[in-house]
């Protein structure tokens, strides 16, 4: 039950509810005064498409709580207190003349008043900021702690025991931070890439999970257990630190991509003992259902409903709380998170974790507010699938069987990528590129994935049964060229080894103190290492120089066993890329008529091959040299 009070609105309601809630006090232990212990969120924008903004205030003795503005420029409603008197939430409406500056609000019971800290934030500029990620943007994914240590005194918070910062255990921290990134967004020019993906910053529990099992000793090193949706993760920096980062990538022509995390907190959040509502979350720590991950469940249109809402309730294991998203002050306080940081740093994207458990209804509604308020900001989902149909069920765009769209703008091509690997270990023939490819006939604009090389929930290429430095070179120059947006993993430019979790995050070399060697130059690059870096920057600058890589169709124009060839063409520009993954050179002669070729045409290797091929008799003959793909650009 909650206990309402709505002064502005309805005061004879309000009389009534003080009434109530002294009842209520009659024989309980005297009330003490009130205090506020946080506030989410601390700040909001005027003329924001949220108007109003419901804050949720975490404290003590709220019981029976009226709330009011100090200041001219916000009014207060809305004002709803939870049954223990921890919670306080109400609406903040902000006038649209409201100047930035601290606005508090009083909260005020019968044993006393406290302040409710607020602040109207000056909007940040829309010129470098909230621009979105496109076909022309490369992302590269990269995890803080693991990147560069830019910043030593962060590394050992008061607060965590020393077996929490031990760079020997895979699962601690290891001290990387913002810092260490700002310090290198030169290395991502030089490379090339055009978007940084950092995983979570949401500040995360600074002390170590003790067990008996192989995986203990572990910290949340890797931010997926937010224990604060409203602060920087201690170890990683500051806002200070975040906005300078943001600011500086802009400035530089980089974009940024904050990873976003709805569905669940990590089990350390103080809602866990203290939730603001009674249905917050899908159950509690004692009693919650497990996921089963009956994934497909989600997507059947003849799935059972005890099937569904394992798979949308269920915790991701038992240490991640489930958010409940059909509560209504749920959904809305995540709706406004994700505009609050959006809105404070200036990022131009969001990844979202773990999209597919939270409700359908639920992505429309966060992509909408997006939208609304930025209309360039793009979200990618994360739907881990190796089904495309499944994957295309949760891109937007297009109304499912349920009659939604979620107007998610991208999802992970996890099906493709799952191709490739195997394609380039010799577990599949070359001919399966193609044969997922054309399963692009199930989203509703295939240019809109998000096409990844690795992530930090996979083993790394060179790690894989049957990997070679070619191998992860074809790869590399296939996920570079194929059609949607390229998305990189820290250290594959390095070909960096690493099985599963968390040996597929090894520290990157140089970014830490006593590092021997910096593969961040040129001179501290090993033989392998100088070679993928190179050709990976190749593909990067050959995909940067034609629009036809970025935006143009893909054209199937050969495949077999061992080779798969295709062309890229937008207006008048074409590219033809030949993937040749055996040992063997091969003579492919294309059917260059079927995109538009003429005579006088002239396919001039760029990359790979050296040759330049002709055009005869509608064909024209490539010479694709072994183990390597190779990029002719039509002239
Ligand atoms: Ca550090
Ligand atoms: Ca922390
Ligand atoms: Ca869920």
């Amino acid at each position: 039950m909650l206990v309402r009070s709505d002064l502005l609105v309805n005061k004879a309601f309000s009389f009534l509810v003080c009434v109530l809630a002294s009842v209520v006090a009659v024989g309980a232990a005297p009330q003490g005064s009130p205090s506020v212990v946080k506030v989410e969120p601390p700040s909001w924008w005027a003329r924001h498409t949220i108007d109003p903004v419901r804050l949720l205030v975490r404290g003590r003795n709220l019981q029976g709580a009226r709330v009011r503005a100090t200041r001219a420029g916000t009014t207060v409603s809305n004002v709803v207190v939870n049954k223990p008197g921890s919670y306080v939430f109400l609406d903040i409406n902000i006038h649209p003349s409201a100047r930035p500056g601290s606005y508090p609000l009083v909260v005020e019971t019968g044993q006393g008043v406290a302040t409710i800290p607020f602040t109207i934030e000056l909007p940040l500029g829309w010129q470098r900021n909230f621009q979105g990620i496109t076909t022309n943007d490369v992302v590269y994914l990269v995890m803080p702690d693991r990147f560069a240590d830019g910043d030593q005194s962060n590394n050992a918070p008061p607060d965590a025991p020393a077996l929490a910062n031990d760079r020997k255990n895979p699962r601690a921290y290891h001290g990387g931070d913002l810092r260490g990134i700002i310090n290198h967004l030169q290395y991502f020019k030089e490379l090339g890439v055009t978007a940084l993906w950092v995983t979570p910053w949401y500040d995360n529990w600074n002390g170590v999970n003790a067990c008996d099992k192989p995986w203990c000793p572990n910290t949340y090193y890797h931010g997926y257990h937010a224990i604060d949706y409203y602060a920087v993760e201690d170890r990683f920096g500051d806002m200070a630190t975040l906005r300078e980062l943001v600011n500086k990538a802009h400035r530089l022509g980089l974009k940024v991509i904050q990873d976003q995390v709805a569905n669940h907190v990590g089990s350390q959040h103080p809602w866990i003992k203290n939730p603001p509502l009674a249905d917050w979350f899908h159950g509690t720590l004692d009693r919650h259902s497990l996921n089963k991950f009956q994934n497909s469940t989600l997507l059947s249109p003849h799935a059972n409903q005890q099937e569904v809402r394992n798979t949308l309730d269920g915790w991701f294991n038992d240490d991640l709380p489930d958010m409940n998203q059909e509560q209504p002050d749920v959904a809305r306080y995540e709706i406004q998170n994700a505009l609050w940081w959006v809105g404070i740093t200036g990022v131009d994207g969001i990844r979202q974790d773990t999209i597919q458990y939270m409700p359908r209804a639920f992505i429309r509604q966060l992509s909408d507010s997006l939208h609304r308020q930025y209309p360039k900001m793009w979200m990618v989902g994360e739907v881990f699938e190796r089904d495309a149909a499944q994957t295309a069920f949760f891109i937007g765009g297009h109304v499912g069987w349920d009659g939604l769209d979620t107007k998610l703008d991208s999802v992970f091509d996890f099906a493709l990528w799952n191709a490739s690997l195997l394609a380039f270990t010799n577990k599949l023939s070359m001919r399966a590129l193609r044969d997922q490819l054309k399963y692009d006939s199930l989203y509703p604009d295939a240019s809109k994935v998000t096409t990844l090389q690795n992530n930090h929930d996979t083993p790394r290429f060179l790690s894989l049964e049957g990997a070679s430095l070619e191998g992860a070179m074809l790869h590399a120059a296939f996920t570079i060229s194929v059609r949607g947006i390229p998305q990189l993993y820290y250290g594959e430019e390095l070909a960096m080894e690493g099985k599963e979790d968390p040996d597929n995050r090894r520290d990157f070399p140089g970014g830490f103190p006593d590092d021997t060697r910096s593969a961040f130059t040129a001179q501290g690059r090993t033989a392998t290492e100088r070679r993928m870096f190179e050709w990976t920057r190749a593909w990067l600058r050959l995909r940067a120089e034609h629009s036809s890589l970025r935006q143009g169709r893909l054209i199937d124009l050969f495949y077999d066993n061992d080779v798969y060839v295709f062309a890229r063409q937008h207006v008048n520009e074409t590219v033809i890329i030949a993937i040749n993954r055996g040992a063997q050179e091969k003579k492919i002669a294309v059917p260059a008529a079927a995109i538009g070729l003429r005579g006088n045409s002239q396919a001039v290797g760029t990359i790979g091959s050296n040759e330049t091929a002709t055009f005869a008799n509608e064909t024209a003959t490539l010479t694709l040299p072994p183990r390597t793909a190779s990029a002719y650009v039509v002239r």
